[in-house]
């Protein structure tokens, strides 16, 4: 059995759909309709409870779930793209920068401004969300920008920290983020790469 990403176009498994493309594992894509809820229907319920993507079914059938740990599990089982490497400081910091941006700028950030309907009913109270979300994403992008200097990438050669950065780079662009330049430049330099061209055919 191959592998198969549960996934939503355009949602944070858009990372994981470049990072298998980075990678070049041959996978199947299982297209998850969220607008639609397909991720609270019984039948894909059954595959990942949770009812979130990404999941990510592996040979043995088995399922995997959470970003950062899929992300880890593909780093280490193709070590060959060098996305994770050996070295455990090296590692512990990729981890660290991945868990600032699916926990913090993501889901502190992006879920505020993207969803506050899902947190409070009031109409004025979802726009000051909003703007907390916006400002929290703001702020995000500016440590990032500070780890990044002039580097090309967060941790100076391609690692697995850029499977989370493309989905919140393209969500920011989308957005009209306030940004620094330096991630702007990020976020061209990878949607340059071929993986991203794969993972994102429609740009
Ligand atoms: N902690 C999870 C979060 C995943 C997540 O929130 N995914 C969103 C799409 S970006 C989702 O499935 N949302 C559906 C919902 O919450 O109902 C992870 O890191 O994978």
């Amino acid at each position: 059995m191959t592998l198969t990403l549960f996934h939503s176009p355009g949602s944070c498994s858009d990372g994981i759909a470049y990072l298998l493309a980075e990678l070049d594992v041959p996978h199947h894509v299982h297209v998850v309709n969220l607008p639609k809820g397909e991720h609270l229907q019984d039948s894909y319920r059954a595959a990942n409870p949770k009812g979130k993507v990404p999941a990510l079914r592996r040979a043995d059938g088995s399922i995997l779930t959470e970003f950062q740990a899929i992300s880890f599990w593909l780093g280490r089982s193709f070590p060959q793209a060098g996305l994770i490497g050996d070295d455990l400081e090296d590692q512990a910091r990729i981890l660290e920068l991945m868990d600032f941006m699916v926990a913090s700028v993501h889901m502190r950030g992006f879920t505020f401004m993207k969803v506050p309907q899902k947190f409070i009913p009031d109409a004025e109270a979802q726009k000051a969300l909003r703007a907390h979300g916006r400002a929290e994403v703001e702020k995000g992008l500016r440590h990032l920008s500070a780890v990044l200097g002039d580097k090309d990438f967060l941790m100076g050669r391609l690692t697995l920290a850029e499977a989370p950065a493309i989905y919140l780079l393209r969500w920011a662009v989308a957005a009209k983020v306030d940004m620094p330049d330096n991630m702007h430049a990020l976020h061209d330099r990878l949607m340059a790469r071929p993986a991203a061209q794969i993972a994102f055919p429609d740009g």
